[in-house]
């Protein structure tokens, strides 16, 4: 299998397929695009992925877009070490947490919505900070909670998955935007424990190729 990552060293979305790839033990090439100087929305690039966001994954018999997509194939084609736990209540509960990221947390602070409030709705620099502590404190309280109650050593039960893939970059993200995490020790604790593993090591946004 021959793999190649579009991604940007930052990007959460990247990151979490980064990990996928890393956990699984899979070998891929990598093709940075510059968020910061546009470089996802090349007419080269928007052949890749139509969409102009990072990541896309070519695995040399077609293009994959967004993260969970890319994620669950990955599964799927390469199922150990799993991502998602054996039980179906489970694999949902843990793509629930997953999704509470991926769908309506980092979106909402994604670069071109970031963009948009500042060029299109004339916010400051003060009100765009308040917007991301307001949606990334939102999302974070509820996922302290599905720790608490489906959490162990890591976001769902006691083995990485999926959810953990989605915690790690946000966490990063918070922290760069300055969100105080002290309401989400379980999450702090969790993201804590995955830095320790070499795979979340190599998928960190400071070990690549691009990184600055
Ligand atoms: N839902 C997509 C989100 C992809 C996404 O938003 N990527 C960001 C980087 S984390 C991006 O390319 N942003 C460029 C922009 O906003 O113009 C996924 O999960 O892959």
């Amino acid at each position: 299998m021959s793999l190649t990552l579009h991604g940007y060293w930052r990007s959460g979305a990247a990151w979490r397929v980064r990990i996928g790839l890393a956990h699984k033990g899979l070998d891929y090439a990598s093709v940075p695009h510059d968020l910061r100087l546009s470089e996802q929305t090349s007419p080269d690039y928007r052949t890749v992925n139509p969409q102009a966001l990072v990541p896309a994954l070519d695995t040399g018999a077609g293009v994959l877009t967004q993260s969970l997509a890319i994620l669950e194939w990955l599964e799927e084609v390469c199922p150990e070490p799993a991502l998602l736990p054996a039980d179906p209540l489970a694999r949902a509960q843990a793509r629930a947490f997953a999704q509470t990221i991926a769908c309506d947390m980092h979106p909402l602070h994604n670069l071109r919505v970031l963009q948009a409030l500042r060029r299109d709705l004339v916010a400051d620099d003060a009100q765009v900070q308040v917007w991301i502590a307001r949606w990334i404190g939102a999302g974070f309280s509820a996922l302290e909670q599905q720790v608490a109650r489906h959490g162990g050593l890591f976001a769902f039960g006691d083995a990485p998955t999926i959810a953990d893939c989605c915690l790690v970059p946000q966490v990063y993200s918070a922290r760069r935007f300055g969100v105080d995490l002290v309401a989400f020790p379980r999450l702090v604790a969790i993201d804590a424990r995955c830095a320790a593993l070499p795979a979340f090591q190599r998928a960190h946004a400071n070990q690549q190729v691009d990184t600055p």
